[in-house]
Parts: C-alpha cells; sequence; structure tokens
C-alpha cells in the first residue's frame, strides 16, 4: 500500500497559521493567510534559513530540554493597563509586527577602533562578577567577552538618578552591579512603575538591538554602581551575535509549543534576549523557596520536563517564591530569559501558562491530598 507522505514542518505551519487565526479571528481567511505566511517567508530570509521545513525537533539543541524564566522575580502585580510603549506590556496585549531596524551585516563596524577602558584588577573581577549571570553574554566565544569587557566603564549613581529617560536615543546598555532600580513608563502623561531590578540584571539593550527610543525611564532607588557599554560596541559583537543565535535556535524556538501563539516576530525577540545555560547532571536549575509543608524536608519527584517544555515560569507569574526545585537529569542545556523579558515578550502565552498550572495544582492534590494554591482566585 502506497502512503501519503507528510512533508516535514506542514502540520507545524498549518499549526501557526491556525493558531493566529484563532487568535485574531480575522475577517477574510485568504488575506490572513497571505499576510501571515509573507511575513513568515520575510522572517526566514531575514535570518537567512532555508525556506519551508519548520523544526522537527531539536536542532542544534541536545540533549537539552526547556525554557526557562529565570528567578529574578520581582515585578510589580499592578493592573494591566495598556501602556503606549514600543514594546508589548505585560500579560495581555500583543503589539503589532515591527520589522526589526538592523541588519548586522550591513555595519561596519568593525573598521572603528576597539573601546578600551581600563581597569584595576579589583575593578576587573567586580566586573566579572557583575557579568557572569549576564543572558546577553553567554553565547560570546573569548575573543568577543574580553573585547566587552575591555569596553566596558564603571559609572555610579545616586539614589533619584535617571540612567535612563523614556524617549531618549540609546547610547549605553548597564549591567547592574549594585543597587535598586525602578522601571517607570509614561503614557499620556501619567507614569507608573512596570517593575525593579533588585541588585542584578541588566538594561538598556532595546533602544540599541532595534534603534529604536528608550522604551522606559530607569531611576535609581538607592544609590548604586553600573558597568556601561557603548552603542557601538553593543552593536558590533552583541547584536552580531544574535543574528548567529537566531540561526542557531529559531528552529527549536519555532518548535516550543507554548510559543506558537506568537507571531514569528516575536519568537525573533525571545530568540534576542535568551542566553543558553548548561547544566550537570543532579546539578539543581531552581531552588525552592521554602520547604512544602506536606512533604517536609523530603523531596519527591513531581514531574519530568522534556525537550521543548517549559519551566520556572510559576513564580513569575503568581509572584510567589519558588514552589518546587528543578535538577537537571543527565547533561541539560536550557534557554533562559529574565523575568523583564519573560513579562515583556510572553504576554499572549499567559493564558496557555496558566492553564498548564492549573494542572500542576491538579497534580499536586492526586500526590500529597491537598493543594499549594498556586493561584490566586480571580487572578
Ligand atoms: P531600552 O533601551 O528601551 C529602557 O531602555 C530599558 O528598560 C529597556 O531598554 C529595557 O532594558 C528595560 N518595557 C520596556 N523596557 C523595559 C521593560 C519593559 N522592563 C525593563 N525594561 N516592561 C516591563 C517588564 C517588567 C514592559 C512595560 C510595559
Amino acid at each position: 500500500m502506497s502512503h501519503i507522505q507528510i512533508p516535514p514542518g506542514l502540520t507545524e505551519l498549518l499549526q501557526g497559521y491556525t493558531v493566529e487565526v484563532l487568535r485574531q479571528q480575522p475577517p477574510d481567511l485568504v488575506d490572513f493567510a497571505v499576510d501571515y505566511f509573507t511575513r513568515l517567508r520575510e522572517a526566514r530570509s531575514r535570518a537567512s534559513t532555508p525556506p519551508a521545513a519548520p523544526p522537527s525537533g531539536s536542532q542544534g539543541l541536545e540533549p537539552g530540554p526547556g525554557l526557562v524564566a529565570d528567578a529574578i522575580a520581582d515585578s510589580e502585580s499592578e493592573d494591566e493597563e495598556d501602556l503606549d510603549v514600543p514594546v508589548p506590556n505585560r500579560f495581555d496585549r500583543r503589539v503589532s509586527v515591527c520589522a526589526e531596524t538592523y541588519n548586522p551585516d550591513e555595519e561596519e563596524e568593525d573598521t572603528d577602533p576597539r573601546v578600551i577602558h581600563p581597569k584595576t584588577d579589583q575593578q576587573r573581577c567586580r566586573l566579572q562578577e557583575a557579568c557572569k549571570d549576564i543572558l546577553l553574554f553567554k553565547n560570546l566565544d573569548q575573543e568577543q567577552l574580553s573585547q566587552v569587557l575591555d569596553a566596558m566603564f564603571e559609572r555610579t549613581v545616586k539614589v533619584d538618578e535617571h540612567v535612563i529617560d523614556q524617549g531618549d536615543d540609546g547610547d549605553n546598555f548597564y549591567v547592574i552591579e549594585r543597587g535598586t532600580y525602578d522601571i517607570l513608563v509614561t503614557k499620556d502623561n501619567h507614569t507608573r512603575s512596570v517593575g525593579q531590578y533588585d541588585n542584578h540584571g541588566s538594561f538598556g539593550e532595546l533602544a540599541l538591538m532595534y534603534n529604536t527610543p528608550r522604551a522606559a525611564t530607569i531611576v535609581a532607588t538607592s544609590e548604586g554602581s553600573l558597568w556601561g557599554l557603548d552603542r557601538v560596541t553593543f552593536r558590533r559583537i552583541i547584536v552580531k551575535n544574535n543574528a548567529k543565535k537566531r540561526k542557531m535556535f529559531e528552529s527549536f524556538i519555532e518548535s516550543v509549543l507554548l510559543l506558537k501563539s506568537l507571531e514569528v516576530s516575536e519568537r525573533m525577540k525571545i530568540v534576542d534576549v535568551i542566553g543558553e545555560k548548561v547544566y550537570k547532571d543532579g546539578e539543581r536549575i531552581i531552588t525552592q523557596t521554602k520547604a512544602n509543608k506536606d512533604g517536609g524536608n523530603q523531596e519527591v519527584e513531581i514531574a519530568r520536563c522534556h525537550e521543548g517544555q517549559y519551566f520556572g515560569e510559576l513564580a513569575l507569574v503568581t509572584n510567589k517564591p519558588r514552589a518546587a526545585s528543578a535538577y537537571a537529569v543527565g547533561d541539560v542545556k536550557c534557554l533562559v530569559m529574565d523575568v523583564q523579558a519573560f513579562e515583556r515578550l510572553l504576554g499572549p502565552c499567559m493564558d496557555i501558562m496558566k492553564r498548564n498550572i492549573s494542572h500542576y495544582e491538579e497534580q499536586l492534590v492526586k500526590m500529597f491530598g491537598s493543594s499549594m494554591d498556586l493561584i490566586d482566585p480571580g487572578q
């Protein structure tokens, strides 16, 4: 008997389209299809990968699972007012597709002299410590990283100092060594806090990556110390490296079920901000913040995640402490994003995550006989 062969990628391709139709409810399915597939093709050729054949799994990502949202959760759980900034807002709004405005290959900064800010050994040590978890630096090779570190300069700030003002042109990217900072967004002359940085993390990448005005104001709420990286070096190294990252991770990201409801350009932005982290067999990836009252201090396996799945979202969605620990089973490679990027970019996936969280609750009731109240009622 002859079989009809389903071309690789067809199912995912149609699934992606269907999800978009269901989400956006366009009046004309054919017009929408033309638009959707045209954008898909544009995004593909921009990333200069071969057309057709979306992923069949793990290209370039063996043997690792998941997408992890990092545990720097100190975000606010304020109401989700619509904020008209050039990036998506928190959980429930999507922005229009904006073609990105950079083409690393067109840039010729390689001819620019290298920026070097001499540092004492002690400064260099502090800088390395501050940068060791910066996701944007994770995929750099040794030489790129040392050029970045050479170019960075120290900036100390006082309470209430504005490090970045919304609407300005981007000059530097900043890594936090210490200090707390408010993230403020102004819309219609109304300014509100949309999050904080607490002694670690980085900010100021968006304007440099996408050639857009600063999307938020960053104000020091304590005395602090930052490491700046100038725009030219950032674009020459980080943005160029992101183009490589896109090629490496694009097909994997497209295979992640959770992210199917995002538009292609939104998925690309995820690739721009993720960093790769590698864990050895048995290594702890996430640490439970307090022991489960029923299980005491005894750890019980409650689930196992596999390639293409995600974990680490619960504390970020609920603004609660980590409810479980996660360990590597075998050698594991994760793609990780920080909480600010999670909130900015994963809004459209929030419903799916919340639905899955309610499944965790059911699972816990089965295992322990009681729920942990993972999501507040009405959230
Ligand atoms: P930038 O170059 O635009 C401001 O300068 C920086 O604030 C920005 O890069 C990010 O690094 C950082 N929306 C936009 N920018 C943010 C956000 C954010 N959070 C941090 N930055 N949102 C808050 C998510 C917690 C979404 C607000 C609607």
